[in-house]
Protein backbone atom coordinates (compact mmCIF):
# COMPACT_ATOMS: atom_id res chain seq x y z
CA UNK A 1 0.00 0.00 0.00
CA UNK A 2 1.35 3.29 -0.88
CA UNK A 3 -1.35 6.12 -0.51
CA UNK A 4 -1.14 9.71 -1.45
CA UNK A 5 -3.14 11.85 1.40
CA UNK A 6 -4.56 14.78 -0.70
CA UNK A 7 -6.33 17.24 2.20
CA UNK A 8 -6.21 17.47 5.45
CA UNK A 9 -7.95 19.96 7.63
CA UNK A 10 -9.55 20.58 11.04
CA UNK A 11 -12.41 22.99 12.52
CA UNK A 12 -13.16 24.40 15.76
CA UNK A 13 -16.51 22.37 17.33
CA UNK A 14 -17.97 21.78 20.76
CA UNK A 15 -18.00 18.63 22.90
CA UNK A 16 -20.87 17.23 24.79
CA UNK A 17 -20.26 19.75 27.65
CA UNK A 18 -19.86 23.04 25.61
CA UNK A 19 -16.33 23.02 25.44
CA UNK A 20 -14.14 23.71 22.20
CA UNK A 21 -12.45 20.17 20.75
CA UNK A 22 -11.48 19.67 17.14
CA UNK A 23 -12.72 17.55 14.18
CA UNK A 24 -10.41 16.55 11.25
CA UNK A 25 -10.72 15.75 8.07
CA UNK A 26 -8.18 13.73 6.14
CA UNK A 27 -9.00 12.53 2.40
CA UNK A 28 -6.79 9.89 0.33
CA UNK A 29 -5.86 10.04 -3.09
CA UNK A 30 -8.46 12.62 -3.72
CA UNK A 31 -11.67 9.95 -3.41
CA UNK A 32 -11.65 8.32 -0.19
CA UNK A 33 -11.94 10.57 3.74
CA UNK A 34 -12.27 10.44 6.68
CA UNK A 35 -13.71 12.27 9.77
CA UNK A 36 -12.74 12.14 13.41
CA UNK A 37 -14.03 14.63 16.25
CA UNK A 38 -11.19 14.54 19.72
CA UNK A 39 -12.96 13.48 23.35
CA UNK A 40 -11.63 14.93 26.31
CA UNK A 41 -11.47 14.23 29.70
CA UNK A 42 -11.86 15.98 32.88
CA UNK A 43 -10.08 13.22 35.69
CA UNK A 44 -7.25 13.24 34.02
CA UNK A 45 -3.74 10.83 34.28
CA UNK A 46 -0.65 13.08 35.09
CA UNK A 47 0.91 11.04 32.33
CA UNK A 48 -1.81 11.61 29.25
CA UNK A 49 0.00 12.72 25.88
CA UNK A 50 -1.07 16.70 26.57
CA UNK A 51 -4.03 17.87 24.85
CA UNK A 52 -3.53 21.36 23.94
CA UNK A 53 -5.13 24.71 24.06
CA UNK A 54 -5.37 28.24 23.81
CA UNK A 55 -4.99 29.54 26.94
CA UNK A 56 -7.09 32.63 25.77
CA UNK A 57 -9.53 34.05 28.59
CA UNK A 58 -11.35 35.79 26.18
CA UNK A 59 -12.87 32.74 23.78
CA UNK A 60 -14.24 29.77 26.05
CA UNK A 61 -12.31 30.78 29.17
CA UNK A 62 -9.23 29.64 27.99
CA UNK A 63 -10.21 26.65 26.41
CA UNK A 64 -10.49 27.50 22.50
CA UNK A 65 -8.22 25.37 20.50
CA UNK A 66 -7.97 27.76 17.46
CA UNK A 67 -4.17 26.83 17.76
CA UNK A 68 -4.48 23.22 17.80
CA UNK A 69 -6.85 23.49 14.11
CA UNK A 70 -4.08 26.09 13.17
CA UNK A 71 -1.23 23.41 13.67
CA UNK A 72 -3.50 20.53 12.01
CA UNK A 73 -3.93 23.39 9.28
CA UNK A 74 -0.68 24.43 8.80
CA UNK A 75 1.77 22.46 10.04
CA UNK A 76 0.83 19.08 9.48
CA UNK A 77 -0.92 19.68 6.36
CA UNK A 78 2.33 20.82 4.76
CA UNK A 79 4.00 17.71 5.77
CA UNK A 80 1.52 14.59 4.94
CA UNK A 81 -0.63 16.74 2.02
CA UNK A 82 1.13 15.32 -1.60
CA UNK A 83 3.19 12.42 0.50
CA UNK A 84 2.86 8.82 0.28
CA UNK A 85 1.82 6.62 2.61
CA UNK A 86 2.38 3.13 3.11
CA UNK A 87 0.21 2.40 6.92
CA UNK A 88 -1.50 3.88 9.75
CA UNK A 89 2.47 3.53 11.89
CA UNK A 90 3.98 4.81 8.74
CA UNK A 91 1.59 8.09 9.09
CA UNK A 92 1.54 7.88 13.37
CA UNK A 93 5.66 7.94 13.83
CA UNK A 94 6.08 10.87 11.20
CA UNK A 95 2.86 12.81 13.36
CA UNK A 96 5.33 11.78 16.55
CA UNK A 97 8.59 13.03 15.09
CA UNK A 98 6.98 15.87 13.53
CA UNK A 99 5.86 16.81 17.01
CA UNK A 100 9.51 16.03 18.76
CA UNK A 101 8.02 15.87 22.29
CA UNK A 102 7.48 12.91 24.35
CA UNK A 103 4.35 13.75 25.30
CA UNK A 104 2.99 15.37 22.64
CA UNK A 105 3.00 18.51 23.66
CA UNK A 106 4.00 21.13 20.79
CA UNK A 107 1.42 20.00 18.30
CA UNK A 108 -0.48 18.62 20.90
CA UNK A 109 -1.65 15.17 21.51
CA UNK A 110 -5.74 16.42 20.58
CA UNK A 111 -4.30 17.31 16.90
CA UNK A 112 -2.05 14.45 16.49
CA UNK A 113 -5.22 11.84 17.66
CA UNK A 114 -7.67 14.10 15.34
CA UNK A 115 -5.38 13.40 12.32
CA UNK A 116 -4.76 9.55 13.20
CA UNK A 117 -8.10 8.75 13.72
CA UNK A 118 -9.27 10.09 10.66
CA UNK A 119 -6.99 8.71 8.63
CA UNK A 120 -7.18 5.12 10.21
CA UNK A 121 -11.03 5.82 8.82
CA UNK A 122 -10.13 7.36 5.11
CA UNK A 123 -7.69 4.07 4.96
CA UNK A 124 -10.96 1.88 6.22
CA UNK A 125 -12.93 3.92 3.05
CA UNK A 126 -10.14 3.16 0.82
CA UNK A 127 -10.18 -0.50 1.66
CA UNK A 128 -14.17 -0.44 1.29
CA UNK A 129 -14.81 -1.79 4.35
CA UNK A 130 -16.05 -0.75 7.80
CA UNK A 131 -13.88 0.77 10.69
CA UNK A 132 -13.92 -2.18 12.66
CA UNK A 133 -12.65 -4.70 9.85
CA UNK A 134 -10.06 -2.32 8.95
CA UNK A 135 -8.83 -1.69 12.49
CA UNK A 136 -8.82 -5.84 13.33
CA UNK A 137 -6.89 -6.88 10.23
CA UNK A 138 -7.08 -9.54 8.09
CA UNK A 139 -8.34 -12.77 9.79
CA UNK A 140 -8.49 -11.20 13.39
CA UNK A 141 -11.65 -12.29 15.25
CA UNK A 142 -14.16 -9.64 16.07
CA UNK A 143 -16.01 -9.94 19.42
CA UNK A 144 -19.18 -7.71 20.91
CA UNK A 145 -18.06 -6.59 24.69
CA UNK A 146 -20.61 -6.38 27.38
CA UNK A 147 -20.91 -2.44 27.76
CA UNK A 148 -20.81 -0.97 31.25
CA UNK A 149 -22.92 1.87 31.85
CA UNK A 150 -22.32 4.56 34.01
CA UNK A 151 -25.71 5.04 35.52
CA UNK A 152 -24.86 7.18 38.98
CA UNK A 153 -22.06 10.06 38.88
CA UNK A 154 -20.23 11.57 41.08
CA UNK A 155 -16.59 12.71 41.70
CA UNK A 156 -15.57 15.24 39.26
CA UNK A 157 -18.37 14.97 36.56
CA UNK A 158 -21.24 15.93 38.70
CA UNK A 159 -21.89 18.82 41.53
CA UNK A 160 -22.89 16.22 44.05
CA UNK A 161 -21.19 14.56 47.22
CA UNK A 162 -20.12 11.19 45.74
CA UNK A 163 -16.67 10.67 45.98
CA UNK A 164 -16.29 7.71 43.78
CA UNK A 165 -16.30 8.76 40.12
CA UNK A 166 -18.83 5.96 38.62
CA UNK A 167 -21.12 3.46 39.67
CA UNK A 168 -21.97 1.64 36.78
CA UNK A 169 -23.87 -1.76 35.65
CA UNK A 170 -22.62 -4.61 33.42
CA UNK A 171 -25.00 -7.25 32.31
CA UNK A 172 -21.95 -9.91 32.11
CA UNK A 173 -24.77 -12.65 32.06
CA UNK A 174 -26.43 -11.57 28.58
CA UNK A 175 -26.64 -13.41 25.83
CA UNK A 176 -25.50 -10.83 23.31
CA UNK A 177 -24.75 -7.13 23.16
CA UNK A 178 -28.51 -5.99 22.23
CA UNK A 179 -30.02 -7.76 25.28
CA UNK A 180 -27.17 -5.92 27.52
CA UNK A 181 -28.32 -2.79 26.55
CA UNK A 182 -31.92 -3.28 26.93
CA UNK A 183 -31.25 -4.71 30.61
CA UNK A 184 -28.94 -1.57 31.16
CA UNK A 185 -31.71 0.80 29.60
CA UNK A 186 -34.46 -1.07 31.64
CA UNK A 187 -32.23 -0.87 35.04
CA UNK A 188 -31.41 2.99 34.90
CA UNK A 189 -35.72 3.13 33.93
CA UNK A 190 -36.28 1.97 36.98
CA UNK A 191 -33.45 3.43 38.93
CA UNK A 192 -34.84 6.92 37.74
CA UNK A 193 -37.76 6.28 39.58
CA UNK A 194 -36.97 5.19 42.28
CA UNK A 195 -34.55 7.82 42.92
CA UNK A 196 -37.81 9.96 41.86
CA UNK A 197 -39.60 8.41 44.81
CA UNK A 198 -37.18 8.91 47.37
CA UNK A 199 -37.46 12.82 45.90
CA UNK A 200 -33.80 12.79 44.44
CA UNK A 201 -33.07 14.67 41.87
CA UNK A 202 -32.93 13.01 38.19
CA UNK A 203 -30.51 15.51 36.96
CA UNK A 204 -28.14 13.93 34.77
CA UNK A 205 -23.80 14.46 34.80
CA UNK A 206 -21.46 14.26 32.30
CA UNK A 207 -21.86 11.14 31.29
CA UNK A 208 -25.62 10.42 31.51
CA UNK A 209 -25.87 9.03 34.50
CA UNK A 210 -27.79 10.26 37.35
CA UNK A 211 -26.06 13.11 40.63
CA UNK A 212 -28.45 12.56 43.26
CA UNK A 213 -27.26 14.03 46.49
CA UNK A 214 -26.24 11.44 48.13
CA UNK A 215 -22.79 10.55 49.85
CA UNK A 216 -22.47 7.10 50.98
CA UNK A 217 -21.32 4.74 47.99
CA UNK A 218 -23.07 2.14 49.93
CA UNK A 219 -26.42 3.75 49.61
CA UNK A 220 -25.87 4.16 45.96
CA UNK A 221 -25.03 0.44 45.87
CA UNK A 222 -27.99 -0.47 47.36
CA UNK A 223 -30.58 1.40 45.03
CA UNK A 224 -28.18 -0.68 42.06
CA UNK A 225 -29.08 -3.79 43.44
CA UNK A 226 -32.60 -3.02 43.99
CA UNK A 227 -32.88 -1.38 40.75
CA UNK A 228 -31.40 -4.58 39.08
CA UNK A 229 -33.72 -6.79 40.73
CA UNK A 230 -37.15 -4.73 40.27
CA UNK A 231 -36.20 -4.73 36.54
CA UNK A 232 -36.35 -8.50 36.48
CA UNK A 233 -32.41 -9.01 36.49
CA UNK A 234 -30.44 -11.24 38.58
CA UNK A 235 -27.35 -9.70 40.17
CA UNK A 236 -23.70 -11.64 39.74
CA UNK A 237 -21.82 -12.53 37.06
CA UNK A 238 -24.81 -14.82 35.08
CA UNK A 239 -27.09 -11.69 35.41
CA UNK A 240 -25.92 -7.96 36.18
CA UNK A 241 -22.81 -6.94 38.08
CA UNK A 242 -21.89 -3.48 39.51
CA UNK A 243 -17.90 -1.94 38.00
CA UNK A 244 -16.80 1.36 40.28
CA UNK A 245 -14.65 3.52 39.00
CA UNK A 246 -13.33 5.47 42.08
CA UNK A 247 -10.74 8.12 39.90
CA UNK A 248 -8.84 8.12 43.60
CA UNK A 249 -6.65 10.47 42.64
CA UNK A 250 -9.40 13.04 43.09
CA UNK A 251 -9.82 12.26 46.39
CA UNK A 252 -5.92 11.51 47.56
CA UNK A 253 -4.40 14.69 49.15
CA UNK A 254 -1.69 16.43 49.17
CA UNK A 255 -0.03 13.76 52.15
CA UNK A 256 -1.28 10.83 50.63
CA UNK A 257 -4.79 10.67 52.60
CA UNK A 258 -8.10 9.53 51.13
CA UNK A 259 -11.21 10.79 51.94
CA UNK A 260 -14.17 9.13 51.16
CA UNK A 261 -17.78 10.30 52.53
CA UNK A 262 -16.22 11.99 55.55
CA UNK A 263 -13.69 9.67 56.62
CA UNK A 264 -10.07 9.78 56.33
CA UNK A 265 -8.19 6.89 54.81
CA UNK A 266 -4.61 5.66 54.18
CA UNK A 267 -4.08 3.01 51.29
CA UNK A 268 -4.46 0.28 53.51
CA UNK A 269 -7.74 1.23 54.47
CA UNK A 270 -8.93 2.23 51.50
CA UNK A 271 -8.11 -1.51 50.20
CA UNK A 272 -9.87 -2.56 53.07
CA UNK A 273 -13.08 -0.64 52.67
CA UNK A 274 -13.07 -1.46 48.65
CA UNK A 275 -12.66 -4.88 50.29
CA UNK A 276 -15.59 -4.23 52.62
CA UNK A 277 -17.98 -3.00 49.38
CA UNK A 278 -17.02 -6.30 47.37
CA UNK A 279 -17.53 -8.84 50.32
CA UNK A 280 -21.34 -7.26 50.16
CA UNK A 281 -21.81 -6.40 46.54
CA UNK A 282 -22.10 -7.54 43.47
CA UNK A 283 -19.30 -6.17 42.35
CA UNK A 284 -17.23 -7.64 39.15
CA UNK A 285 -14.60 -4.84 38.20
CA UNK A 286 -13.06 -1.58 40.66
CA UNK A 287 -11.06 1.08 38.09
CA UNK A 288 -8.66 3.11 39.73
CA UNK A 289 -9.12 1.67 43.04
CA UNK A 290 -6.23 4.09 44.88
CA UNK A 291 -4.24 6.97 43.42
CA UNK A 292 -2.49 6.89 40.41
CA UNK A 293 0.92 8.18 42.43
CA UNK A 294 0.19 5.09 44.99
CA UNK A 295 2.41 2.51 43.61
CA UNK A 296 2.26 0.66 47.18
CA UNK A 297 -1.51 0.76 47.68
CA UNK A 298 -1.63 -0.41 43.64
CA UNK A 299 0.47 -3.11 44.33
CA UNK A 300 -1.10 -4.40 47.51
CA UNK A 301 -4.95 -3.74 45.99
CA UNK A 302 -3.55 -6.22 43.51
CA UNK A 303 -2.63 -8.64 45.99
CA UNK A 304 -5.50 -8.65 47.97
CA UNK A 305 -8.04 -8.53 45.41
CA UNK A 306 -6.57 -9.21 41.73
CA UNK A 307 -7.41 -12.78 42.19
CA UNK A 308 -11.30 -12.57 41.71
CA UNK A 309 -12.21 -8.88 41.36
CA UNK A 310 -11.17 -7.05 37.90
CA UNK A 311 -8.80 -4.09 38.81
CA UNK A 312 -8.55 -1.45 35.84
CA UNK A 313 -6.19 1.19 35.72
CA UNK A 314 -6.59 4.20 33.78
CA UNK A 315 -5.07 7.38 35.58
CA UNK A 316 -1.83 5.23 36.24
CA UNK A 317 -1.67 3.55 32.86
CA UNK A 318 -3.04 5.99 30.60
CA UNK A 319 -3.00 3.77 27.72
CA UNK A 320 0.90 4.30 27.09
CA UNK A 321 2.38 0.96 26.30
CA UNK A 322 5.88 1.55 27.94
CA UNK A 323 3.68 2.28 31.82
CA UNK A 324 1.58 -0.62 31.30
CA UNK A 325 4.37 -2.90 30.04
CA UNK A 326 5.53 -1.84 33.57
CA UNK A 327 2.42 -2.38 35.27
CA UNK A 328 2.39 -6.29 34.04
CA UNK A 329 5.83 -6.74 35.10
CA UNK A 330 5.20 -5.40 38.88
CA UNK A 331 1.10 -6.94 39.05
CA UNK A 332 -0.40 -3.72 38.97
CA UNK A 333 -4.06 -4.01 38.45
CA UNK A 334 -5.48 -7.03 36.13
CA UNK A 335 -6.71 -4.83 33.55
CA UNK A 336 -6.07 -1.58 31.10
CA UNK A 337 -8.83 0.94 30.34
CA UNK A 338 -7.96 1.97 27.03
CA UNK A 339 -8.53 5.22 25.37
CA UNK A 340 -6.85 6.42 22.14
CA UNK A 341 -6.91 10.16 23.11
CA UNK A 342 -4.62 9.62 26.36
CA UNK A 343 -1.74 8.38 24.32
CA UNK A 344 -2.20 10.31 20.74
CA UNK A 345 -2.19 7.63 17.97
CA UNK A 346 -3.91 4.90 16.74
CA UNK A 347 -0.86 2.75 16.49
CA UNK A 348 0.15 3.33 20.40
CA UNK A 349 -3.42 2.46 21.01
CA UNK A 350 -3.29 -1.03 19.34
CA UNK A 351 0.27 -1.79 20.39
CA UNK A 352 -1.67 -1.03 24.41
CA UNK A 353 -4.29 -3.11 23.43
CA UNK A 354 -2.37 -5.96 21.94
CA UNK A 355 0.39 -5.98 24.78
CA UNK A 356 -2.75 -6.40 27.38
CA UNK A 357 -4.56 -8.95 25.48
CA UNK A 358 -0.82 -11.23 25.13
CA UNK A 359 -0.02 -11.03 28.67
CA UNK A 360 -3.87 -11.57 29.77
CA UNK A 361 -3.95 -8.31 31.42
CA UNK A 362 -8.33 -7.28 30.35
CA UNK A 363 -9.13 -4.43 28.75
CA UNK A 364 -11.74 -2.15 28.59
CA UNK A 365 -12.29 0.72 25.64
CA UNK A 366 -13.50 3.76 26.79
CA UNK A 367 -15.16 7.09 26.12
CA UNK A 368 -13.95 10.42 28.09
CA UNK A 369 -16.45 12.76 30.19
CA UNK A 370 -16.47 15.91 27.23
CA UNK A 371 -17.38 13.53 24.12
CA UNK A 372 -18.67 13.90 20.86
CA UNK A 373 -21.03 12.04 18.33
CA UNK A 374 -17.71 10.22 16.81
CA UNK A 375 -18.06 6.56 17.15
CA UNK A 376 -14.73 5.23 16.76
CA UNK A 377 -14.17 3.95 20.24
CA UNK A 378 -16.99 1.28 19.25
CA UNK A 379 -15.45 -0.10 16.53
CA UNK A 380 -12.24 -0.20 18.32
CA UNK A 381 -13.77 -2.19 20.97
CA UNK A 382 -15.06 -4.99 18.11
CA UNK A 383 -11.85 -4.96 16.55
CA UNK A 384 -9.81 -5.65 19.26
CA UNK A 385 -12.41 -8.88 20.53
CA UNK A 386 -11.32 -7.05 24.05
CA UNK A 387 -14.85 -8.08 25.35
CA UNK A 388 -15.52 -4.79 27.45
CA UNK A 389 -16.62 -1.06 26.96
CA UNK A 390 -17.74 1.92 28.66
CA UNK A 391 -19.87 4.93 27.54
CA UNK A 392 -21.07 6.13 29.92
CA UNK A 393 -25.35 5.68 30.56
CA UNK A 394 -27.53 4.72 27.99
CA UNK A 395 -28.84 8.13 27.71
CA UNK A 396 -27.49 11.48 26.01
CA UNK A 397 -26.68 11.26 22.42
CA UNK A 398 -22.97 11.60 22.70
CA UNK A 399 -23.05 8.10 24.89
CA UNK A 400 -25.94 6.05 22.73
CA UNK A 401 -24.24 6.81 19.71
CA UNK A 402 -21.75 4.32 20.24
CA UNK A 403 -23.82 1.63 21.92
CA UNK A 404 -26.60 1.91 18.70
CA UNK A 405 -23.25 1.67 16.42
CA UNK A 406 -22.19 -1.66 18.43
CA UNK A 407 -26.20 -2.35 17.80
CA UNK A 408 -25.78 -1.90 14.13
CA UNK A 409 -22.33 -4.29 14.20
CA UNK A 410 -24.37 -6.72 16.12
CA UNK A 411 -26.84 -6.67 13.80
CA UNK A 412 -24.75 -7.12 10.59
CA UNK A 413 -22.47 -9.32 11.91
CA UNK A 414 -24.52 -12.44 12.40
CA UNK A 415 -22.14 -14.86 14.45
CA UNK A 416 -20.08 -12.81 16.02
CA UNK A 417 -19.54 -13.88 20.08
CA UNK A 418 -20.14 -11.40 22.82
CA UNK A 419 -18.82 -10.76 25.82
CA UNK A 420 -15.47 -10.80 27.86
CA UNK A 421 -12.97 -13.33 26.25
CA UNK A 422 -11.04 -15.92 28.47
CA UNK A 423 -7.56 -15.02 29.45
CA UNK A 424 -5.32 -16.42 26.56
C1 LIG B 1 -12.58 7.93 33.37
C2 LIG B 1 -13.09 8.83 32.26
C3 LIG B 1 -14.23 8.29 31.48
P1 LIG B 1 -12.57 11.38 32.09
O1 LIG B 1 -12.08 8.39 34.39
O2 LIG B 1 -12.60 6.71 33.22
O3 LIG B 1 -15.27 7.82 32.25
O4 LIG B 1 -13.36 10.12 32.75
O5 LIG B 1 -12.84 11.34 30.64
O6 LIG B 1 -13.11 12.59 32.79
O7 LIG B 1 -11.11 11.15 32.38
MG1 LIG C 1 -11.37 6.33 34.98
Amino acid sequence: MNLEITNVSALEILDSRGRPTLEVHVEIAGTFAGRAAVPSGASTGSKEAVERRDDDPSRYGGAGVLAVVEAVNGEIASRLVGEMWESQAHLDSSLRSLDGTEDKARLGANAIVGVSMAFARALADHAGVPLYRWLAGPGASLRMPVPYFNVVNGGVHAKNRLDFQEFMIAPLGAPNFAEALRAGAEIYGVLRGRLDKLGFTTALGDEGGFAPALQAPEDVLDLLVESIEQAGYETGTGGVTIALDLAASQFRSADGHYVVNGSQFDSVELVEHIQYLVDRYPISSVEDGVGEDDREGWMLLTERLGAHLQLVGDDNLVTNPSIIADAIDHRIGTAALIKPNQVGTVTETLEAVDLCLDAGFGVMVSHRSGETADTFIADLAVATGCGQFKSGAPARGERVVKYNRLLAIEAKEADIEFGIPLRR
